[in-house]
């Protein structure tokens, strides 16, 4: 048929938990009356917010009015998609259309319909390690892309064991990486730098990749973004502390923790943390130990790195990657920058 998908990735739940306990257990092990901890506080990282319960907080935030990076993006590919298409039709093809992180699909459907009315000729290919997220991306575009005579291939994969086995199923095609929605600023520059590099040496030169910058801005924009005023990014945060309860035994109580976030200018990142309201000792079963928390003591979650064009610039480069062209909305708030491999 025109969807289908293969699973690369076996999902071992035992080794994710063991993995998620590992983390959760090296960064909560900072003893905040030490010395060090002003350097190295407490801290988790923020790709462990996506489980079921956090991709749906997610997709809600993606909907506040004050989170301008998901709509900003789509104005983006509406106002330049048919150049982007334009670009891809004078390469040679046909195409892989690999997406690493499809979300829902909505802004990937956009530049669908610009390349399908340019007349590139692609398949599509979504990379995720969810085999729910592929799931649930191909019932819902089921339909509207069989309409459009799409052919789609769903890969339950690491991103880098998808693009290796897009190299042996179908070799010497040319491939198109999305890679949207700024999750590169989840990276510092250096991983951000390795991350690129990385998925470099899975393609070939020629191969385009297509990826999402959040862009430098005024801190008080950033703030109503990542600190919204209904509380949904502080539902999306604090669920951290509740899927440790769930997956780890903990005794974490959301209510005596606050989301707190602010932007560093002198990282350029913003930042997301949880604050403990009052000196507590928290019990983790799976790692049977109390952990302790000082009054108003911090466990940093999540950067989130915002750019300039230099910066762009520079990282690809870093990465040997040629920037081809960057496309902006009109405020310059997001990029979605057109990289190429170089030879
Ligand atoms: C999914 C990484 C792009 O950094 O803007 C949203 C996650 N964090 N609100 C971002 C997020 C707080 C988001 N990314």
């Amino acid at each position: 048929g025109h969807f289908s998908y293969t699973k690369l990735h076996y999902e071992d739940g035992a080794a994710s938990l063991k993995q998620f306990l590992d983390h959760v257990a090296a960064g909560l092990s900072v003893d905040a009356s030490k010395e060090d901890a002003i350097a190295h506080p407490k801290t988790l990282s923020s790709m462990y917010f996506y489980d079921d319960k956090g991709s749906e907080i997610y997709q809600e935030i993606t909907r506040l009015r004050e989170y301008y990076p998901t709509r900003t993006e789509l104005a983006i590919l509406e106002r330049h998609g048919q150049v982007i298409a334009n670009r891809f039709l004078s390469n040679k093809q046909p195409i892989n259309l690999v997406e690493l992180g499809a979300g829902d699909g909505h802004k990937t459907e956009v530049l669908l319909q610009y390349l399908i009315h340019a007349g590139v000729e692609f398949e599509y290919f979504p990379i995720d390690i969810s085999r729910k997220a592929i799931e649930q991306l191909l019932r819902a575009k089921d339909q509207e892309w069989l309409e459009l005579g799409l052919k789609c291939h769903g890969l339950v994969a690491d991103h880098m064991e998808g693009l290796r086995w897009l190299r042996t199923q179908r070799p010497g095609v040319h491939n198109v990486v999305l890679f949207l929605g700024s999750s590169i600023g989840n990276y510092d520059l250096v991983n951000a730098e390795k991350f690129l590099r990385t998925l470099r040496t899975e393609l070939s030169p020629g191969d385009n990749l297509l990826v999402g910058f959040d862009m430098k801005k005024d801190p008080h924009i950033l703030q109503n973004a990542y600190a919204d005023p209904h509380g949904v990014t502080a539902r999306f945060n604090l669920n951290l502390l509740e899927r440790m309860n769930r997956e780890l035994g903990a005794s974490f109580d959301p209510d005596q923790f606050f989301h707190h976030a602010f932007y560093n200018p002198g990282l350029g990142s913003m930042e997301s943390w949880l604050v403990s309201k009052c000196e507590q000792r928290v019990y983790i079963e799976a790692l049977q130990r109390d952990v302790m928390f000082l009054a108003y003591e911090g466990v940093r979650t999540e950067y989130s790195f915002k750019y300039t064009r230099k910066q762009i610039k520079r990282l690809s480069e870093a990465a040997g990657l040629g920037l081809v062209e960057a496309f902006s909305d009109e405020n310059q708030w997001f990029t979605d920058a057109l990289l190429v491999v170089k030879g």
